[in-house]
């Protein structure tokens, strides 16, 4: 399969070069499967779902629930109730941290975080504290990018109350040992947010052997369109948690005295959600299916490997993140040039990285640094257009040295 020509949007030039796209850990592209979705939603089946009794509302609430079972399916959660619609994983991680710490955050508990989490691993947390009078406190990590485990081991105390980190860390791509901790943090009674984001496109996730209690991801970072996202949690969990937000669908029954909440999932879904991104979302399931995550996995693999091999050729090269388990992501910097110097001049020649600190200002902190460049690969890249950058940062980095 040419999986390459599923995405229209490579086929371009930017400044008269053929556009080299390594700025996946940020958006994915979408093939044409998922563009299409969206178009045949707009132009057959616009309505809105759950509450109307025409033909077009009904079948596009059959589909809108089939998506939620493929997703069950996807991530092997236990029931579909246990998928709940949002934006995306800072939506996600944000719904948990207002709703679980309402019900279970008193005055001086504590929720444990790693110290390489993406900011939307963190800030809802203060946020929930500030609110509450909670505590965050702070797995560190190694100088290679692995988190330290012991560390967790006496940072969880009885007034812990959730352990939240990523699977993948979108600078380092460091794959965090989610089971293990898992493991420690339920000998002791406490339950583990993860946060997918950055592991949902790259390997095959289940939930219940992974044993974590909440998992968030983005539809944007697997293919499909912008504007939805996942919050798994689990039932009995759920079943606790006060509502997120108050407004339609979300309601039993609603009087000025007392309102009565819905059933899962819809507790958690307040208001018309973007139906044609949630089915998206399903055309973007099907894609990665038919590649077979363990395919796209190994692909990316192989990029990973080939583009690590041929950066140590370049002088001063500096990485930032070499755990032996790790993802498609490759941070460095040359010597001590400033990162966005070199993703500016990459640009000029087609190739889109991300530079800066990839909103983990935490890291940047640990490390004593402005900021990375960071090539991130995904299913369609090729060993050719690693060539292309390697060649590219040649010229480059005497430019800037
Ligand atoms: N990281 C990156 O370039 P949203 O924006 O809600 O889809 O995802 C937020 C998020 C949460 N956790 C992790 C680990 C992430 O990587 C991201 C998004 C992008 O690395 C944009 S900053």
């Amino acid at each position: 399969m040419d999986i390459r020509s599923l995405f229209p949007i490579l086929d371009q030039t930017v400044y008269g070069k053929p556009l080299i796209y390594f700025d996946n850990a940020a958006t994915t592209q979408k093939p044409q499967s998922v563009i299409d979705a969206l178009n045949s939603y707009y132009t057959t089946l616009n309505s809105n779902i759950h509450r109307g009794a025409h033909y077009l509302a009904a079948k596009a609430t059959d589909c809108y629930e089939q998506t939620r079972e493929a997703v069950r399916l996807f991530i092997n959660a236990k029931h579909s109730h246990e998928i709940v619609f949002t934006r995306g994983t800072t939506e996600s991680i944000n719904l948990v941290a207002a709703s679980f710490c309402q019900r279970f955050l008193n005055n001086g508990d504590e929720i444990i975080v790693s110290g390489m989490e993406h900011h939307s691993n963190i800030v809802p947390w203060q946020l929930a504290c500030e609110r509450l009078g909670g505590h965050l406190r702070v797995i560190p990590f190694s100088d290679e990018g692995i988190l330290d485990l012991n560390a967790l081991e006496n940072l969880i105390n009885a007034k812990t109350r959730l352990i939240a980190v990523n699977h993948v860390s979108n600078t380092l791509g460091t794959i965090n040992p989610i089971a293990e901790i898992v493991k420690i943090a339920h000998s002791h009674n406490i339950p583990v947010l993860v946060d997918g984001a950055q592991s949902i496109s790259h390997m095959a996730v289940d939930v219940q052997s992974l044993g974590c209690d909440f998992y968030c991801f983005s539809g944007h970072k697997m293919y499909a369109p912008m504007g939805v996202g996942v919050m798994y949690g689990k039932e009995e969990l759920l079943n606790e948690m006060p509502p997120y937000q108050g407004g339609g669908e979300m309601i039993k029954e609603v009087t000025f005295e007392k309102t009565t909440y819905n059933e899962l999932p819809f507790k958690f879904e307040a208001g018309t959600p973007s139906v044609g991104d949630v089915l998206g979302l399903k055309a973007a399931i099907d894609f990665m299916n038919l590649c077979g995550i363990d395919n796209i996995a190994a692909h990316e693999k192989m990029l990973t490997d080939y583009a690590s091999q041929q950066l140590r050729e370049i002088e001063g090269i500096r990485f930032f993140g070499v755990a032996p388990h790790k993802t498609s992501v490759i941070s460095f910097l040359i010597g001590d040039t400033h990162p966005y110097d070199v993703g500016t001049l990459l640009d000029k020649l087609g190739i889109a990285v991300r530079t800066g600190h990839h909103c983990t200002q935490p890291i940047m902190d640990r490390y004593k640094i402005p900021g990375t460049v960071r090539a991130s690969f995904a299913v369609y890249n090729t060993r050719e257009e690693i060539d292309l950058f390697i060649q590219a940062l040649q010229r480059i980095a005497p430019m800037l040295q």
